[in-house]
């Protein structure tokens, strides 16, 4: 069974009582919180007061996408919590490694995090400090993107790299329109979770009751 992250950013302020009570209500596995500096991406999006908040609103574990520069100077501000996500880019720092060891230090899991261009093979080198991969199959920065098309086979890529070092059993996150038509490829690659944005859960196309349910059909 393939597990859904509503991407936060997509939520509307205003309704974001009624979300939360939808998503407890649909057992959503995590919330997709992306982390923007207007550095790593060209964009500003949600911080560490938004993370403390929603910690207060509701049970559902974070899943904190973090897209800033020098994240080792940074991670220590968001208190990460065990059960938590936590995914640190490769192109964001000199300090991988480091930065991922100091999430796992916290008790949250940490996902080695790899943008379209960059290939697979990276994971290597941390693969020994990770609780997960996040494959992006969009450029970080904006909602309501098509899908990079090399990326769908990099899931599948990151799958066999995976099992070649005997962790076969890590999550992979896909993040990047994962739509009712992209998810089903993504998961029959072997993604296990799901960042759900404007092109799914936040569709203005059915209720979000209805939209849950068929997402989650997508992803059996
Ligand atoms: C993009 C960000 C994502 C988006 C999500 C939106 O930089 O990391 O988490 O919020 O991809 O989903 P969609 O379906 O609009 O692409
Ligand atoms: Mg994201």
């Amino acid at each position: 069974m393939g597990m859904l992250s509503p991407s936060m950013m997509c939520a509307q302020i205003d309704e974001l009582r009624t979300y939360l009570r939808a998503f407890e209500k649909n057992g959503i596995e995590y919330l997709h919180i992306d982390v923007m500096d207007g550095c790593f991406v060209p964009n500003l999006m949600l911080g560490t007061d938004y993370v403390k908040q929603l910690r207060k609103l509701t049970n559902i574990p974070l899943d904190v996408h973090l897209m800033i520069v020098e994240p080792e100077k940074k991670i220590p501000w968001f208190d990460f919590q065990p059960g938590e996500y936590v995914a640190v880019h490769y192109e964001s720092t000199k300090e991988w490694r480091k930065c991922l060891e100091m999430v796992r230090a916290t008790g949250a899991k940490a996902l080695a995090t790899i943008n379209p261009p960059t290939p697979v093979s990276v994971l290597e080198g941390v693969i020994d400090v990770i609780d997960g991969v996040l494959v992006m199959t969009v450029n970080p920065g904006f909602a309501g993107q098509k899908a990079v098309p090399e990326t769908i086979q990099k899931i599948a890529d990151t799958r066999e790299l995976l099992k070649k070092h005997g962790k076969g059993d890590l999550p992979i996150e896909v993040d990047g329109n994962c739509s009712f038509e992209m998810a089903p490829k993504m998961r029959e690659k072997g993604a296990d979770i799901f960042v759900c944005g404007s092109s799914s859960v936040f569709t203005k196309a059915m209720p979000l009751d209805e939209a849950i349910a068929k997402f989650r059909e997508c992803v059996k």
